[in-house]
Parts: C-alpha cells; sequence; structure tokens
C-alpha cells in the first residue's frame, strides 16, 4: 500500500484486521522494532497503520499509546490485539497529552525489551513505507562523528523530503517554526518538528526519556534537543509528507504557542543548568 486509500469509512464500520502470520522476516539486525503511535481520534487510521507495520517484519511490534479518545479508538486497538500478540495498547484515562503519552510510550517499549524504537502520527503524514530506510540509516556510523547514529530522523529538510501539508500557511508556519528553534537551540539538522523519528534503545536511556516533561507535541523538540546536547550523532533521511487524509488535526494555536514557550523554556534550562 503506498497511498492510503481516499475512500472514507466511518468509524463504526469494520476495519482491516491486523497481518496475521506475517511471511516477512526480520526487520534488520534487530531483536525488537517496537512502533509507538500516540492516538487521539484515529480510529479510521490506526488498524490499518499497525496492519502496515506488522507487515515490514516479524520483529516488529506496534504500542498504541491512546489517551482515551471519544471515538473509541482505544477499543479497535483493544479487541485487535486479543488476536494479533504483537500490537498492543497503553490506554491512558488522566493527563491527556501528546507528550505525556509519547513519554509513557517510549518507557513502555523500553521495558518491553525494544532495541529500536520508532515514534510516529496514526494518520498516515509518516508513511509506514519510510521506516525501513529509517532503521538502515541507525544501523550506520554517522559521517563526521564515526559513531552509529543514535537517533534517525524522517525529514522534509534535506534532499529528497517534501512538506506536502494542509497548504502555503501551515508550510510557512512550519518553515518559520524550524528556523525558530535551529537558532534558538543550535540543533544540528534540517527538520526540527519532525515526530517521525527512529531511535537506539540506549539513546532513549541516555537521555532519561522517562524525566520528559513536556505535556504537548514540543516533547519533538525537547528530545531533540537532548539528544544532540549529549552529543549523540543525529541522521536525517528524506520524507515525503503528505497531509493526513482521515480524521482531524489536534494541533490548536494555543497548543504551537505553549510549544514556542517550551523551546525557550529548554534554552533557559540549559543555561542555568538544569536540563
Ligand atoms: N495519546 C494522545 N495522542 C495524541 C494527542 N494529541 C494528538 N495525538 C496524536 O499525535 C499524533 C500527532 O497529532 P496530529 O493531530 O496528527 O498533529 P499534526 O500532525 O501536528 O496535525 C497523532 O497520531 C494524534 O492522534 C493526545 O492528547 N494524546
Ligand atoms: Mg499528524
Amino acid at each position: 500500500m503506498s497511498q492510503p486509500s481516499p475512500a472514507h469509512r466511518p468509524a463504526s464500520a469494520p476495519a482491516p484486521a491486523p497481518a496475521h502470520g506475517s511471511q516477512a522476516g526480520p526487520l534488520g539486525p534487530w531483536a525488537k522494532v517496537v512502533c509507538t503511535v500516540p492516538t487521539y481520534n484515529e480510529a479510521e487510521n490506526i488498524l490499518e497503520l499497525a496492519a502496515a507495520l506488522l507487515a515490514l517484519g516479524n520483529n516488529v511490534e506496534v504500542l498504541v499509546i491512546d489517551d482515551h479518545s471519544p471515538d473509541g479508538t482505544w477499543k479497535l486497538v483493544e479487541d485487535a490485539a486479543r488476536r494479533e500478540p504483537r500490537l498492543h495498547l497503553l490506554h491512558r484515562t488522566e493527563d491527556r497529552g501528546r507528550g505525556r503519552s509519547g513519554r509513557d510510550g517510549f518507557v513502555r517499549a523500553l521495558a518491553m525489551g525494544a532495541d529500536a524504537v520508532l515514534e510516529m502520527d496514526a494518520d498516515f503524514s509518516h508513511h509506514p513505507k519510510f521506516v525501513p530506510t529509517m532503521l538502515e540509516r541507525l544501523e550506520t556510523n554517522h559521517p563526521r562523528a564515526g559513531q552509529p547514529h543514535g537517533l534517525v530522523l524522517g525529514s522534509r529538510g534535506v534532499r529528497g523530503g517534501s512538506d506536502a501539508d494542509r497548504g502555503a500557511l501551515r508550510q510557512a508556519i512550519t518553515k518559520l517554526a524550524n528556523l525558530y528553534i535551529r537558532v534558538l537551540l543550535g540543533v544540528p539538522v534540517s527538520d526540527c518538528n519532525s515526530g517521525f523519528r527512529a531511535w537506539r534503545a540506549e539513546t532513549l536511556r541516555a537521555i532519561q526519556v522517562e524525566r520528559t516533561f513536556s505535556p504537548g507535541p514540543a516533547i519533538v523538540q525537547e528530545l531533540l534537543y537532548k539528544t544532540a546536547r549529549a552529543g549523540i550523532p543525529i541522521g536525517e533521511v528524506p520524507i515525503q509528507f503528505v497531509d493526513r487524509v482521515r480524521g482531524e488535526s489536534t494541533l490548536t494555536l494555543r497548543i504551537l504557542m505553549q510549544g514556542y514557550t517550551t523551546v525557550l523554556r529548554l534554552r533557559w534550562m540549559a543555561l542555568v543548568g538544569k536540563l
């Protein structure tokens, strides 16, 4: 499946079940790849995404972190997970937030024994077809550092990458935010806003991911900054970012502004030695 089907399916209609007994062998040299997917009202996307991820290799597992979505995303995953042992649900019922869910997902993935951990949106903006390339890059040495990459971004900012997100205004916001973050935090990457990333488990342990404090989407910049400050090599592979076909974005102006404030707070904490 290279593109999500444009057909809109009501949330109540049966979604395709995750792949059973996938014939695929392991993906790369990893013992266990856990793909973490935070969800809020993604009933129209999540099972199709999970199936596509599970089909990538028999060492791939999917962990959905759902904040008790009103559309019943968690229930769909709970039912499907009974039939598919490589699908897991972390059902959160309080303290909702993209950042808090991301943190809890990473902690759970480490507890599950993952040696590689993916994070991505549920909405197919981050297409599973890029995951193998991201994991391949994670295996290699960073050209300048001469050590293995500890984090690989699915990036819109490198040659071959692109952004077809919600029109010119949204793209301009992303570009401006990217510039602001790069200048303020001085991180050596071209797409600071990418929430499509592959992590070595040891990187997540080194940056003490359980201590992540961003409640919302600024978790993306917080973890990027902490990784760069730890001197861990970061790679980027091109992805074609597409707008979500189904469901609605949770990003509001308020969340966006909170994110900018969090970036300032990160810089301040680093300056006063509290990061
Ligand atoms: N668990 C959880 N997931 C969330 C929350 N807010 C957003 N998400 C998920 O985080 C991912 C990114 O959110 P999305 O709405 O696509 O943001 P956008 O890509 O910036 O428009 C999606 O998979 C959402 O379902 C939340 O409060 N809790
Ligand atoms: Mg999205």
